[in-house]
């Protein structure tokens, strides 16, 4: 039997999260080894884990797969959150992709400047209440159903919860005027793996404080 998948990081959210989130709505468990100095992440360029030189890198079925988006992508397959068919996939694509644009302009956050900081944040403000919450909650309101994609639970509900909590923790006013996205998010929530991977004590990283930053950067050379 294929043992547990493997998750080489940093102990914080960054790109991994995702893979996180996805693992553990699907009821799947998973290690984590954590890159904690330089030298952890030197290592595995050296000995070739690292097909581009960087992480996220998920062990999992034999294969040392790195690009965030081919890991999600290989784990939606397996645990059957990829849609149906071809074009339920294409949605699920694109409804991913937009959820990612958003979630990675709040996720490079913290490594904005100082003085452009209040700056982005009305910018990532004004996207989330104008752009990409209208855009899902359209989705949702259109068909009437439980989930984004063919009425039944995919990558792309669960990477949108994921963003919503984002969304929260930035002004959790952002969220009022969109009921139906709010109705999404309690009912993922309560899917009792999300519910479990929600409590305290699971493998969820918590926010960027200024530590984590400061580790993040040492760990990837971030100057
Ligand atoms: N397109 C890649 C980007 C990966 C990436 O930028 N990884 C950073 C950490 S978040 C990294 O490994 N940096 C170290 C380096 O480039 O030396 C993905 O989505 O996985």
């Amino acid at each position: 039997m294929a043992g547990k998948p493997k998750l080489h990081y940093f102990n914080g959210r960054g790109r991994m999260e995702c893979i996180r989130w996805l693992l553990a709505a699907a009821g799947v468990e998973f290690e984590e080894k954590f890159i904690e100095q330089p030298e952890d992440l030197d290592k595995l360029k050296n000995d070739g884990s690292l097909m581009f030189q960087q992480v996220p890198m998920v062990e999992i079925d034999g294969m040392k797969l790195v690009q965030t988006r081919a890991i999600l992508n290989y784990v939606a397959t397996k645990y059957n959150l990829y849609g149906k068919d071809m074009k339920e996939r294409a949605l699920i694509d694109m409804y991913s992709e937009g959820v990612a644009d958003l979630g990675d302009m709040i996720m490079l956050l913290p490594l904005c400047p100082p003085d452009q900081k209040d700056a982005k944040i009305a910018q990532i403000k004004e996207k989330t209440t104008n752009c990409y919450l209208p855009a899902f909650e359209k989705v949702l309101k259109s068909h009437g159903q439980d989930y984004l994609v063919g009425n039944k639970l995919s990558k792309a509900d669960i990477h949108l919860v994921e963003l919503l909590y984002y969304v929260e923790e930035l002004d959790p006013s952002l969220l009022a005027n969109f009921p139906l996205l709010k109705g999404l998010k309690t009912r993922v929530s309560n899917l009792p793996a999300v519910k479990k991977f929600l409590q305290p004590g699971s493998q969820r990283k918590p926010p960027m404080d200024e530590k984590k930053l400061e580790e993040a950067k040492r760990i990837f050379r971030i100057k």
